[in-house]
């Protein structure tokens, strides 16, 4: 088994200690942090989920996995460095109202600061007072949201629907994501980019970023 299967492995199983060992074994190796977050622990949590919707796995399972992927995670978050850190500028980040699922958005708020950019992490459950407030607060650039389940999409128009009352609308960028988002639903609630994963989001938020005074260079 090489160290992608063992870390797939272990945290399908929810084993945090050797899931953790592991990622500490590759990295002295020399293995990329950003192919042990792909190959590795984001296939587990696919893994995860297929078990779970087959009702092989209940959701105990789902939770000492989630527990092992975010030590991981925990791990590799230093080492999620991109080259270039020109991209300065400030995003405001949450996973909208009734949503738990916080590992893809902390995923990319991590690479997002390894880009350079200035994170406000709002965390899980964040209601649209809280994300508009937070926009206001540190007058950010960029507010981006994550939904994991269909149940909270509806969530996010919401939000764009109290940064337009606020007259925050047309200074803010509006960037979404999660497994159930699409680029049509995107347009369609009116935001102003979707991103599929935590390197899309990163080359999204610096266009967005590309007019910001002091911000990534064109
Ligand atoms: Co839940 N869950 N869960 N869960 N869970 C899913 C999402 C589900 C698809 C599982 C399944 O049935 N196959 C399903 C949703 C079905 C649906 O809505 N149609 C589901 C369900 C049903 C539920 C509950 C309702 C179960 C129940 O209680 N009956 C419940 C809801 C709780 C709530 O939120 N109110 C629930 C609970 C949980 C746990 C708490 C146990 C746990 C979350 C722990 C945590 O996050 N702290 C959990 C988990 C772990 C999952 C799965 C297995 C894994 C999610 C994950 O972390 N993926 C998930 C199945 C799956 O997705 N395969 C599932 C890895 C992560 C890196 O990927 O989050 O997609 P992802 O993020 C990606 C991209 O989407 C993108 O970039 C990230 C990195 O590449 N991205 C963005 C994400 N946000 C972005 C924002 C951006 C840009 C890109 O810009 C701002």
């Amino acid at each position: 088994m090489n160290e992608y299967e063992a870390l797939f492995d272990a945290i399908v199983r929810g084993d945090a200690r050797t899931a953790t060992q592991t990622v500490e074994t590759a990295l002295a190796s020399g293995a990329d942090p950003e192919r042990l977050v792909n190959g590795g622990m984001i296939a587990a949590m696919d893994e995860v989920g297929r078990r779970f919707e087959a009702g092989a796995f209940f959701i105990p399972e789902l939770l000492i996995a989630a527990r092992a992927m975010k030590a991981c995670l925990a791990l590799v978050k230093p080492l999620l460095t991109t080259t270039d850190r020109s991209a300065a500028g400030c995003v405001v980040i949450g996973t909208v109202a009734g949503d738990q699922h916080d590992i893809g958005k902390n995923l990319v708020a991590a690479m997002l600061e390894g880009a350079g950019v200035q994170i406000v992490d709002l965390g899980f459950d964040v209601g649209p007072a809280q994300f508009v407030e937070a926009v206001h607060a540190h007058g950010a650039d960029i507010l981006g949201m994550s939904a994991l389940l269909t149940t909270t999409m509806p969530a996010m128009p919401a939000v764009i629907e109290e940064l337009d009352r606020a007259r925050l609308r047309a200074s803010t960028k509006v960037m979404i994501g999660g497994a159930p988002i699409t680029p049509e639903y995107a347009r369609q609630i009116g935001a102003d980019g979707y991103a599929p994963n935590a390197a899309a989001a990163v080359k999204l938020a610096r266009s967005f970023l590309k007019n910001v005074p002091g911000g990534a260079a064109p």
